[in-house]
């Protein structure tokens, strides 16, 4: 069988805010509509958060997200994956508890605590619409994402050994890859181990072809013929980076929550236009994208 492309598409997220692009999914009816599209337009997986409808704020309150899975599950066949990073106001409880509740197929499984810095895109702005916004990009100065051992463990067992959730490990830079081989080797994670490989984040690793072949290296090394790779390359390095990885053997991801432009100086008018385009540099590569099944069967998904 040739090999086949898994198209994530990430489509709201908790880092952008209201006021940095109309068409941020923001209410259930918009995320779901949106992440429809994007399943017709051919993302095998859908990376989900909720936002509070009213204000845009990120939210983890499970029943915001059982105000859209059900549409998108009787509309698409994707595979869902719920966030457990939430967003940074977030305990580390709060965050996983929409994903134990909907036992989804998929989780995101962030690899390590770091500095996590949103304040760049205060520069220059001064036209929010909700008061919140700046004050909770000013705020990522001082923002610690704490995914402890303990939580890395715990998350493992709650949704993981619990539900027969499976998941998609955020791997921000290369000590966060030698965190995923010490729980391998102890036995809690078992392959086919989906890692996404995230670059260009501030407290993070660096967005650039050298980095991304230092990361493949390192995993090649430590999890042999083990591992599938994404990659998520943040904001204007979404495409670039996506691009190198399908060339270099790997997934893909897209969406509103990692990049809001279409190209440079042009808002994408939804998360399906993101996926319409990374699937054009598939096509021109000659790759074929993996439909949700696909990805089921080479991720080892419960279906
Ligand atoms: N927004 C991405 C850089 C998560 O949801 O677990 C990271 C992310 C984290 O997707
Ligand atoms: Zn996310």
């Amino acid at each position: 069988m040739s090999r086949k492309v898994i198209i994530t598409c990430a489509i709201t997220g908790s880092v952008h805010t209201p006021s940095m692009s109309p068409h941020l999914p923001i209410t259930p009816d918009q995320i779901a509509d949106q992440a429809i599209a994007a399943a017709e337009a051919g993302a095998a997986i859908l990376h989900l958060h909720a936002r509070d409808p009213e204000t845009g704020f990120p939210s983890p309150e499970p029943d915001l997200f059982n105000q859209f899975l059900p549409r998108i599950k009787s509309s698409t066949d994707a595979v869902i994956n719920i966030s457990t990073g939430g967003g940074m106001t977030m305990t580390v409880k709060d965050r996983i508890r929409a994903a134990q509740q909907a036992a989804p197929e998929m989780a995101s499984l962030n690899m390590g605590t770091m500095n996590f810095g949103l304040f760049p895109a205060l520069a220059g702005r001064n036209d929010w619409k909700h008061d919140w916004e700046p004050k909770f990009l000013e705020d990522s100065r001082d923002f610690v994402f704490k995914n402890t051992f303990a939580d890395i463990e715990t998350i493992l067992a709650d949704l993981g050994v619990a539900n027969g959730t499976r998941f998609e490990f955020e791997c921000y830079d290369v000590g966060h890859l030698y965190t995923l081989a010490h729980f391998v080797d102890r036995g809690l994670i078992k392959g086919p181990i989906f890692i996404q490989f995230v670059l260009g984040v501030l407290g993070g690793i660096g967005a650039d072809s050298d980095n991304l072949a230092h990361l493949k290296r390192t995993a090649d090394k430590l999890f042999g013929n083990q591992y599938e790779f994404s990659v998520l390359g943040a904001g204007r390095h979404q495409m670039p980076l996506a691009t190198m990885s399908a060339a270099m053997g790997g997934h893909v991801r897209v969406g509103l929550e990692d990049n809001l432009y279409l190209r440079k100086g042009e808002l994408a008018p939804d998360n399906a236009s993101q996926v319409r385009k990374i699937r054009e540099v598939l096509d021109g590569l000659s790759l074929e994208i993996a439909t949700p099944d696909d990805a089921r069967s080479l991720l080892n998904l419960k279906g």
